[in-house]
């Protein structure tokens, strides 16, 4: 069941002190390494793309025993983006959750059916599963009736949480309304794309997940503390 990954998930979180979720977002093997090596402390997860582990030179069993191995042991979500139809996705739910990536992101717009799939899988396999809720992208077209229906999916469901953009507070806030308290909300957008920590965390998010705020920093270790400080407060209780 979803609400069980959630604990796992908030308790982890609370283990290692962090709502920030670091997003790889790097081609270079050698700076993901390091980047990560730095933050560790500092974060509660690591997000990855797909495409990562073969650009790195893995198979993505290889990357996620490195990544858990470089962060203690880190949670890592896949950045996965499910959008198909039930029985496509339940196949590439359960191809990645087989490798060992602990959490997916799926898109809600395909409906309700082909999304519990993807949780059916999850479940299977006492996985997570964030549904996006909305983008941060500019010009994105998440609408609010779109935006209401996907959160009916999260609660019907009841998702471990979903995603929804740190770069634009009232849709944020929003989404919390529309999912309640129990569902976690993670919020790419901080940073590069314009979104500030304390802001979307005032606006309701949970955890903020950054990419090249931390990434493109000087001191990648100062910056995840930084934004780790900032987010205190931001974890309910399991
Ligand atoms: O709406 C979304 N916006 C977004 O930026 C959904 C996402 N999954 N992301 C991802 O979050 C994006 O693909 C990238 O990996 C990360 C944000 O990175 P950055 O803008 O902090 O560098």
């Amino acid at each position: 069941m979803q609400y069980e990954y959630r604990r796992v998930f908030l308790q982890n979180a609370m283990s290692r002190d962090s709502t920030l979720i670091l997003a790889l977002d790097t081609t270079d093997w050698k700076k993901a390494q390091r980047v990560l090596s730095e933050s560790a402390k500092n974060i509660a997860a690591v997000k990855v793309h797909p495409e990562y582990a073969d650009i790195w030179g893995f198979s993505h069993e290889s990357a996620i025993l490195s990544l858990k191995r470089i962060g203690d042991g880190v949670p890592v979500i896949l950045d996965a983006k499910i959008a198909d139809i039930d029985k496509s996705n339940a196949m590439k739910a359960e191809y990645y959750f087989t490798k060992g990536y602990d959490a997916i992101v799926s898109h809600g717009f395909q409906g309700e059916k082909a999304v519990e799939a993807v949780v059916n899988s999850a479940n299977k396999m006492k996985k997570g599963v964030f549904l996006l809720a909305a983008m941060s992208s500019p010009g994105h077209m998440f609408k609010e009736e779109v935006v209401e229906e996907i959160a009916q999916i999260a609660k019907k469901l009841d998702v471990a949480g979903v995603i929804a953009p740190g770069n634009q507070y009232e849709l944020l806030s929003t989404v919390r309304k529309l999912v309640g308290n129990d569902i976690l909300i993670l919020s790419p957008g901080i940073g590069a794309q314009g979104g500030d920590a304390e802001k979307a965390f005032k606006a309701g998010s949970n955890f903020a997940i950054v990419g090249r705020g931390i990434l493109d920093s000087t001191n990648p270790k100062e910056e995840s503390k930084k934004l780790k400080e900032i987010m205190r407060g931001s974890i309910p209780t399991p």
